[in-house]
């Protein structure tokens, strides 16, 4: 069996998303998500330029090789775009080695471990009272666990804020505008209110749901540290991207100062970015997924060192992943020995229409199909009718103008 052509698609169905598909000389075809939010040209230009003329007429059964050729082969390796790039591929190519099998891909990573994969969805609100409401009515629908992020007062913009339900899911889009969108910020603000919001969140919806909270790298250690004692009391499950995740030095400061669980990782490419983290069990949830670390054979790896040290998986899935990325992450969600969580925002219906799935949200958790392969497509001609638009995601400056995390 061998490749015979790879396309990089770029859609922009409300938003932009990179995807690869991989063509075989026996028909078979597969895709793999590779959107860098905010970089996306450059993985386009990493796999139009450098990769594809690499793959055609390889096996595309050769995962492993493939994926040790591409990582190995790049001198210069590891990074955001290198690594994008590479999980593109390598899920396209367990796509087909799932569909030549006729089985889900969950049964090739070892089968069922467990009967549906349970997700948090995300919360927020204007105020407090807002917050609240929001997060009540994801316990309403069903589910177990909420991230719940609300404005900090006196600042314009606070990261993960929308509006309404409907807003909620497109909070995170970017400006539509190659300049990306400026927020101030003010660390003392935020400190303030947040212990304020989770009282609140804890006092109405009681004990049973799982609260999260992202800070989004936004604190120093000792300022996070501050933050998760505050928060104890509140019994989180998480605090997410205390501090800028390269910033490793810090997650041990905060073990020493608090018991609120903590998880990071969604930005990072490779395990080597992890294992500090997890092999000093700083952490409780490892964040990469599928799409931003290379691929379902690099992030099976990541998951198999975090299951030693009791570390769970707690993958990335705003809607900035596509529907592909999403759908990998639930056949390896599925059959992991250590899976915790897995975020999720439902992408709107344009961005299904382009990406049909078999996958399924019910009562709090999503359940993975049982078509052969990841059991998701690109509709061609759907993705066709949405053009790429230059885009960023915002950043972020202090009170006087200093340029700050976002
Ligand atoms: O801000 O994916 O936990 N989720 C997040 C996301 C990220 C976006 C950035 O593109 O932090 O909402
Ligand atoms: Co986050």
């Amino acid at each position: 069996m061998k490749i015979t052509d790879v396309e990089v698609v770029v859609t922009c169905p409300g938003r932009n998303f990179v995807t690869v598909r991989v063509s075989t000389d026996e028909g078979v075809t597969g895709v793999g998500d590779a959107t860098l939010n905010g970089r996306e040209l450059a993985v386009v230009a990493y796999l139009r330029e450098h990769l594809v003329p690499q793959l055609v007429g390889r096996d595309p059964l050769r995962t492993e090789d493939t994926w040790q050729y591409l990582y190995r082969g790049a001198s210069w390796r590891r990074g955001p775009v290198t690594m994008t790039a590479i999980a593109g591929v390598d899920t396209a190519l367990w796509d087909i080695k799932g569909k030549v099998a006729g089985l889900p891909v969950y049964q090739l990573l070892g089968g069922r471990s467990r009967e549906a994969v349970t997700v948090y969805g995300h919360a927020s609100g204007a105020t407090v009272e807002e917050a609240v409401a929001s997060a009540a009515s994801y316990v309403d629908r069903g589910y177990r666990a909420v991230r719940v992020q609300s404005a900090v007062p006196g600042l314009d913009s606070t990261y993960g804020i929308g509006g309404s339900s409907a807003a909620d899911a497109r909070s995170y889009e970017p400006a539509d505008a190659a300049l990306p969108t400026e927020n101030v910020w003010d660390t003392e603000a935020y400190l303030a209110h947040a212990p304020t919001l989770f009282e609140a969140v804890r006092r109405e919806l009681g004990p049973a749901p799982r609260l999260l909270h992202d800070v989004h790298h936004r604190l120093t250690g000792n300022e996070a540290a501050r933050l998760g004692k505050e928060l104890e009391p509140y019994h989180l499950t998480w605090m997410e991207d205390p501090v800028p995740a390269e910033l490793q030095d810090a997650f041990r400061l905060i073990r020493q100062h608090t018991t609120t669980p903590v998880a990071t990782g969604e930005v990072f490419s490779s395990i080597y970015d992890c294992e500090l983290l997890i092999r000093e069990r700083l952490i409780d949830y490892i964040r990469t997924t599928v799409v931003h670390a290379g691929g379902i054979t690099h992030l099976r790896r990541i998951f198999d060192l975090a299951a030693l040290y009791d570390v769970r998986s707690g993958s990335h899935g705003a809607t900035d992943l596509s529907p592909v990325c999403l759908a990998a992450a639930l056949h390896v969600d599925t059959a992991i020995p250590n899976f915790g969580l897995q975020e999720y925002m439902p992408h709107t219906p344009e961005t299904d229409a382009v990406f049909p799935h078999d996958y399924w949200f019910e009562d709090g958790l999503l359940h993975v199909g049982e078509s052969p392969g990841l059991g998701v497509d690109i509709d061609l001609d759907e993705a066709a009718t949405y053009p790429y638009r230059p885009a960023s995601l915002p950043v972020n400056r202090l009170r006087d103008g200093t340029m700050f995390h976002w």
